[in-house]
């Protein structure tokens, strides 16, 4: 029998990203829920870029590896990984990505507040800027190419939204990979029209404060209900969820698929 626990072979280590996102924190609960963290697991803290790095080497050698997983993101086009089940539905079934604005932005601006709630696209879509980008492409010459591609799209985005005539809109976002495709996207559509849109990138928690104190005017970037579910909560009333920029986006633990034998939260330590 040549199957080998898993466990040893990788220092019964996840790899997780940075602190912040809630992917950590619904890792950090799968870690209890499991139990993995009886079994002497753990989630290693890093970054998308060091998380994608690590990834990249295991499977050029074909080993094993554990990592924080979503979708949509082109670690799923660019590596053969599959999502683990996760029976005890840690992470959520499917999460979708949501519009949200400060409280009087609808009343303030409505030309933007418009377009922000016009705005959804697919995964597919999204991959699209998100892996031209990862090819090196600076977000803002991917974001004008998408729309330069998909003038039908931009026509229902921008249907009806009245001119900007240089009214000033701040964007903040995270800066994952997924967020910079959407953020520098709405920034381009908005200045195309006439506004002028201004984006700042800052961690997940003042991400959301920024959007509660109207530091800033809106953000793409939260993923709901279950990853960024915390914050929505923590904000409740002081923030206006516009609606879905994004359906079928996804959170778990995924693994390459040359692993046969692991294909459930569970099989990690049976
Ligand atoms: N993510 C990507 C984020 C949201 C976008 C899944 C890494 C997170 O908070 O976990």
């Amino acid at each position: 029998n040549s199957h080998k626990k898993l466990g040893p072979q990788i220092n019964y280590t996840i790899t997780g990203i940075d602190a912040g996102a809630g992917i950590m924190a619904s890792t950090q609960n799968a870690l209890k829920e499991y139990p993995l963290a009886k079994n002497n697991w753990q989630l290693q803290t890093s970054s998308t870029a060091a998380m994608t790095s690590t990834l990249n080497k295991a499977i050029k050698y074909k080993q094993p590896i554990v990592i924080t997983g979503w979708q949509p993101h082109w670690m799923f086009k660019k590596f053969p990984i599959k999502f683990l089940k996760d029976p005890k539905n840690v992470y959520g079934k499917a999460e979708q990505i949501h519009t949200i604005a400060r409280v009087g932005l609808k009343k303030d601006n409505p030309g933007a507040y418009q377009l922000l709630k016009q705005f959804h696209w697919t995964p597919a879509q999204m991959s699209d800027v998100m892996l031209k980008t990862n090819a090196g492409v600076d977000p803002k010459k991917a974001a004008d190419d998408f729309i330069k591609n998909n003038p039908k799209l931009v026509a229902e985005w921008t249907k009806g939204v009245p001119k900007g005539n240089g009214k000033p809109i701040k964007l903040s976002y995270v800066a994952w990979d997924s967020e910079i495709a959407s953020t520098n996207v709405m920034a381009e559509l908005l200045n195309h029209l006439g506004y002028k849109a201004n984006i700042q990138a800052l961690e997940m928690q003042p991400m959301f404060a920024s959007i509660a104190t109207n530091a800033a005017d809106a953000s793409l970037a939260a993923w709901l209900p279950n990853t960024a579910g915390l914050y929505m909560k923590q904000y409740k009333g002081k923030i206006d969820d516009v609606g879905t920029n994004l359906n079928g986006a996804k959170v778990g633990l995924a693994v390459p698929k040359y692993m046969k034998n692991i294909n459930s939260i569970d099989d990690l330590i049976n």
